[in-house]
């Protein structure tokens, strides 16, 4: 289908409650949205890379630049709009994940709208519904972090994730674990931690937890490889895995037990779809994280995780654990069972609100060939 226009949105979006990690607390999301249009259809997507350098090298700002000034050109020159020659053809450009996935996504959510189907049929989804996790910040008492987990785990949600940080770690764990000692448990440090901090670490062993999700800076599979035969908890990686290399890097030496795929973080769908099935190959457990997205980017997280591979709790929430009011309309909830169910609609099957859009947009722009 010919592409006519593509508008890229800067939003932001107030939390309904801060998100503290070993970054820092943050009270408001900053994401671009995606939209492409044309045959009468518009496909959405979202670039969840954010308002600082922080989680990864990419902006919002940036991937404005690098989206209207050569991934949009480029669709628009060779007329890749089926999703995965797009995909082929920004490979040549290095690095800009988030920015090529906002894109891509988008792409597929038209796709899918054109063929009448929910993407979740295009990606060869298996799962109806996903076990929902929630991923908990920093507070600034162990007796607000337990309270919150408390209410979490009285609607229902399948495993709580906590974050970690030096000093924020052991009694933190310790705390959770006095109040529930069975939920499913892990922790997120963000790359905190270095291999000098390997004693703290294996402290953690202590607490039954499902894994610890990336306790080194992003570029440190080396170290990792070293840390993992010190623990009994499997590691799992989140910004060190960039792309279907390496995730084969990472598996080979070692350094990670468990994936999490972020479908912004590797560049679109074409290359989470390979990661995933590298994964189930290797009978590697995946699960699907989270950018804090709107209900736009999470529409898109829950036809990815209806993958088979995709075995353990998400980091998908409902709207209101982030936002007082979502994109879109009806938001996502959590059923009583801890699940999520995909939208069945065509394309990511939820209704984007126009109002609440312009509400949330700091910055519209629509370009055409
Ligand atoms: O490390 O998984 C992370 C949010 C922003 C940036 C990085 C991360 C997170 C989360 C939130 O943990 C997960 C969610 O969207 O529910
Ligand atoms: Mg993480």
């Amino acid at each position: 289908m010919k592409i006519e226009s593509v508008e890229l949105i800067k939003a932001r979006l107030p939390y309904a409650h801060f998100f503290e990690t070993s970054f820092g607390r943050e009270t408001e999301r900053h994401f671009l949205l995606v939209v492409v249009r044309g045959g009468g259809l518009e496909g959405y997507g979202e670039c969840v890379a954010e308002r600082a350098p922080l989680y990864s090298p990419e902006t919002a700002d940036t991937a404005w630049h690098v989206l209207k000034d050569f991934f949009v050109p480029l669709l628009f020159r060779e007329g890749a709009d089926r999703p995965e020659d797009f995909a082929l053809k920004a490979g040549r450009f290095r690095g800009n994940p988030m920015a090529k996935a906002g894109l891509e996504l988008a792409l597929w959510d038209l796709a899918a709208k054109k063929k009448g189907v929910p993407l979740k049929a295009l990606y060869g989804g298996t799962q109806d519904e996903i076990a929902a996790g929630v991923s908990l910040g920093i507070e600034d008492t162990l007796d607000d972090l337990v309270k919150r987990v408390e209410g979490y785990v009285a609607e229902g949600y399948r495993r709580v994730k906590i974050k970690i940080k030096p000093g924020w770690d052991v009694e933190a764990c310790a705390a959770v674990r006095r109040r529930f000692p069975d939920i499913l448990l892990q922790v997120d440090a963000n790359g905190a931690y270095t291999l000098r901090d390997a004693e703290t670490l294996r402290k953690l062993d202590d607490f039954n937890l499902l894994l610890i999700e990336q306790p080194f800076p992003p570029y440190d599979l080396w170290d990792h490889s070293r840390l993992q035969p010190m623990l009994r908890t499997p590691l799992c990686l989140d910004e060190s895995i960039i792309s279907l290399d390496t995730a084969r890097a990472a598996l080979d030496m070692g350094a990670c037990r468990i994936i999490n795929i972020k479908v912004g973080r590797v560049g679109g769908a074409v290359e989470a779809r390979k990661i995933h099935d590298l994964c189930r190959e290797r009978d590697v457990p995946v699960w699907c994280g989270g950018m804090l997205e709107s209900g736009i980017g999470r529409a898109h997280n829950l036809h990815l995780a209806s993958l088979p591979g995709f075995s353990l709790p998400a980091d998908l929430s409902a709207s209101r654990r982030y936002y007082d009011r979502d994109l879109i309309d009806p938001e996502i909830e959590l059923r009583p069972g801890g699940t999520i169910p995909v939208p069945p609609g065509p394309g990511i099957g939820v209704h984007p609100v126009e109002e609440r859009i312009a509400a949330a947009a700091l910055l519209r722009e629509v370009l055409r060939p």
